[in-house]
């Protein structure tokens, strides 16, 4: 059976719980051909990265997902690009705020995610689960970490399918916020397994647009 690792953030930014990680829970062990493997990562840049290449070693996965909260964003979104640039609005867990910084000095630009991402937001959409793809992951941590797993890939093992996907605030975290919008915790997790199931099935992307003008 293949394996895949699911990663989760611990909570940052003033917020009690991140989503990402309690969605990690609700996650079945198995996803069409996949075991499903998940771990805690801390938002913490550097650090972050070392418990994910740690995961890889150890695990040694046929995929990795990292997922994350975007609070904000209306739909689970499935990341195209991740960019060499850390330029933190604010400090990490451990209050660190680089600005212009390279993530690898000898990294590409940028890399794309190894995902079928179109297939991914196709298989949430058909199940009403709304869901785009997005052409920037910020430029924060989770930036960083995507960005950094898929250095790692380009440089050690090109086998390894991998991407990033964030995921928008839970109703329960909008309670005192005006006119934010929120998923059911529910839907986020049985989006997340809608689109595991496509990564299952699919290593060829199909072709349906995913272009926006914002
Ligand atoms: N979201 C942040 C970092 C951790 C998380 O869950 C981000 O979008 O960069």
């Amino acid at each position: 059976m293949k394996r895949i690792l699911v990663t989760g953030f611990e909570p940052f930014g003033g917020e009690a719980i991140n989503p990402s990680l309690e969605v990690l829970k609700l996650l079945p062990k198995k996803i069409k051909d996949f075991e499903v493997i998940t771990q805690q990562l801390p938002v913490v840049f550097g650090k972050s990265l070392e418990v994910l290449y740690a995961a890889i070693e150890k695990e040694k996965p046929d995929a990795v997902l990292c997922v994350g909260q975007a609070g904000g964003r209306k739909e689970i979104t499935v990341e195209r690009v991740g960019i060499n640039v850390d330029d933190a609005r604010i400090p990490d867990n451990e209050d660190n705020q680089p600005i212009d910084e390279k993530i690898f000095e000898d990294g590409e630009n940028a890399y794309f995610a190894k995902l079928p991402i179109k297939a991914m937001v196709e298989a949430m959409k058909r199940q009403d689960i709304p869901a785009m793809v997005s052409n920037s992951a910020g430029t924060y941590v989770c930036n960083h970490l995507m960005y950094g797993l898929l250095y790692y890939i380009n440089k050690n093992n090109r086998n390894l399918q991998g991407g990033f996907v964030h995921i928008p605030f839970i109703t329960e975290q909008v309670k005192d916020k005006e006119n934010v919008p929120a998923m059911e915790l529910e839907d986020i997790a049985k989006g997340l397994e809608l689109a595991i199931g496509a990564m299952a099935e699919l290593k060829e992307d199909i072709k349906v647009t995913g272009g926006t003008i914002y």
